[in-house]
């Protein structure tokens, strides 16, 4: 039996979504951070030697990283859906948005955050450096789907599901104003709408208010 590991208020929401989306059987377990820390609790750390989430367990089997994760769970138990195969028109589109999620968006929101937590001067040349870098990457996301309906293009893959938690719960832990982004609104607007998105949001942090504008 497959088992997602959910940290609370976590990149492992993806996971839980996924699994909602496919339909397919899961156990879900969820820990709470460390209230103070925010860190995860030490029996999700014993669960896999980098101690972040998400980690699932498959069997003896246990794996961490979020992209990792998907592309286990999509080869496994995917059986061809949420995904482009390489001979579809928008299939370099769909590589690119899966992987600009952690590669980018996700890296340049967290350097961000600790950047923020440092309480350098407001011209301090990495802090300018590193908001102009985050812009760059939410006006690029804007103009993407501005012009398509999901990030892969015409049909929702797990592209948008790698992205979904940067561009809402990770605002968090590093608020973003979307003010500026009104096309990425409108897709959280289409994102929220998904039955198995709030199925998923609901079994994982249950109560927790999301940030879809
Ligand atoms: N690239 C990793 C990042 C994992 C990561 O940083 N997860 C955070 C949660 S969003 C975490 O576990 N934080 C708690 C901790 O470090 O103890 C992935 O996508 O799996």
């Amino acid at each position: 039996m497959l088992t997602v590991h959910h940290l609370g208020k976590s990149q492992s929401e993806r996971i839980v979504w996924l699994c909602e989306e496919l339909e397919i059987p899961y156990e879900l377990k969820r820990y709470a951070r460390d209230p103070v820390t925010m860190l995860a609790p030490p029996d999700y750390k014993a669960l896999h030697p980098i101690g972040t989430a998400p980690v699932i367990t498959d069997g003896d089997f246990v794996l961490a990283e979020s992209g990792a994760i998907v592309d286990y769970i999509m080869a496994k138990y995917g059986n061809g859906r949420l995904a482009l195969r390489p001979d579809h028109p928008d299939f370099a589109q769909f590589l690119y948005w899966f992987h600009f999620a952690n590669g980018t968006l996700q890296a340049g929101m967290g350097r961000l955050m600790i950047l923020n937590r440092l309480k350098l001067a407001e011209d301090n040349p990495m802090l300018v450096a590193s908001r102009g870098r985050t812009d760059r990457a939410f006006d690029l996301v804007d103009a993407r789907v501005r012009d398509a309906e999901y990030l892969a293009g015409d049909s929702f893959t797990t592209a948008d599901i790698m992205m979904g938690f940067s561009l809402t719960t990770m605002r968090y832990f590093q608020p973003y104003d979307l003010s500026r982004c009104p096309n990425v609104v409108n897709y959280l607007g289409r994102i929220g709408a998904r039955a198995a998105y709030r199925r998923a949001m609901e079994k994982g942090d249950p109560g927790m208010a999301l940030l879809l504008s």
